[in-house]
């Protein structure tokens, strides 16, 4: 194993805004005291970890900036999931989406700057709309980079598809720069009072469609699975997963991702964005949103044993553990099976 000499950064991003149950922004503290860093260690990586990322100055300086903010003081909003801000209110049904722009902004930026150091960023969330920031980040460093995202949903809503309004069913039509989203927010600046900002001006589109591989889907809405087949979105869904085994959808995914590759030796870097809803319920009760039928424990980890395998892999998400959802024992199961994934991820073998 050569990973001795590798740095793993944890990103520990405890944010909750792109969907409204409270909890899930305590995922990544939950996974870091059950003992993440020690078990990275123990695999040999040295592990960098800073704490957990407080993005409170961003909703402060939301609040404060905005010229129709009133006096109530940063902090007293305790809730920004649920509830939404004079500085704040919604685009069009979109919750939050100063909020989760600013906080995916800041993302990109940690992201980004750990990989250009050359080492390897572990984002914990948080739920999923922070992908924007993690693979914004992953690309600027490595523009070459393809991402598999495992999942139970597809999360390529745009605002004009969306039926919750929650962000982080949304991140990864933000990251492609679908029309969907466009003409939603040109029809906002119009109405737009000139003090309050335009979210999500930052992110440039840099994914393309070719560029992604879906596995696990199983709960996609319809205007979802239009834009998926109007773009030509590669996607293996848990019916895939039944035909083929998960040996074979694997490989299939790494081979669509390679497919162009001038040298094959070089195999292209990978961002894998693992939401842990991808895996059964019954492997991973605590997370919001919950569909049957999922991953087996081991299919998941299979996953991420493969990708490891590769060599290539030079991003990696964990997002949407809940530790406030289920009971005790199911909050301990999921934060494990976290970890474990995590662990696969990085070159823990079964031998
Ligand atoms: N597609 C639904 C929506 O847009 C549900 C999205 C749920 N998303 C996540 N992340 N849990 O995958 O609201
Ligand atoms: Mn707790
Ligand atoms: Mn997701
Ligand atoms: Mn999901």
């Amino acid at each position: 194993i050569e990973s001795f000499l590798w740095t793993v950064s944890i990103v520990g991003c405890p944010f909750s805004g792109g969907q409204p149950k409270i909890g899930v922004d305590e995922g990544p503290i939950h996974l870091v005291e059950a003992g993440l860093v020690n078990q990275l260690q123990e695999l040999g990586w040295n592990v960098k970890f800073d704490g957990h990322h407080q993005f409170e100055d961003i909703k402060y300086t939301l609040s404060s900036s905005s010229a129709t903010a009133s006096s109530p003081a940063a902090g007293t909003d305790s809730d920004t999931s649920t509830t939404s801000n004079h500085w704040d209110p919604p685009i069009g049904i979109l919750k939050n989406p100063r909020l989760v722009s600013r906080v995916c902004e800041e993302v990109a930026k940690v992201v980004s700057g750990h990989a250009k150091k050359g080492e390897l960023p572990l984002t914990l969330g948080g739920d999923h709309s922070l992908a924007m920031g993690t693979i914004s980040g992953t690309l600027d460093a490595h523009p070459r980079a393809g991402v598999i995202w495992v999942d139970a949903h597809a999360d390529i809503n745009t605002a004009a598809t969306t039926e919750s309004g929650n962000i982080h069913g949304m991140p990864v039509s933000f990251l492609m720069g679908l029309d969907g989203n466009h003409q939603a927010f040109s029809d906002f600046n119009k109405s737009n009072s000139p003090s309050l900002e335009t979210p999500f001006a930052w992110i440039k589109p840099v994914l393309k469609p070719s560029s992604i591989v879906y596995i696990g889907l199983r709960d996609v809405d319809s205007g979802e699975k239009k834009i998926l087949k109007d773009n030509g979105i590669k996607a293996f869904s848990m019916h895939d997963v039944d035909r083929y085994g998960i040996g074979k959808v694997v490989e299939m995914a790494l081979d669509y991702l390679n497919a162009d590759n001038t040298n094959p030796d070089e195999v292209r870097p990978i961002h894998l964005s693992f939401d842990v809803d991808a895996l059964d319920p019954s492997v991973a009760p605590s997370t919001g949103t919950p569909v049957r039928g999922g991953l087996t424990f081991r299919e998941g980890h299979y996953i991420c044993e493969r990708i490891w395998e590769t060599g290539a892999l030079v991003g990696l998400d964990l997002m949407e553990v809940n530790p406030s959802l289920e009971d005790d024992v199911s909050v301990k199961q999921t934060v494990a099976v976290g970890c474990s994934l995590v662990r696969a991820a990085l070159g823990e073998t079964l031998l």
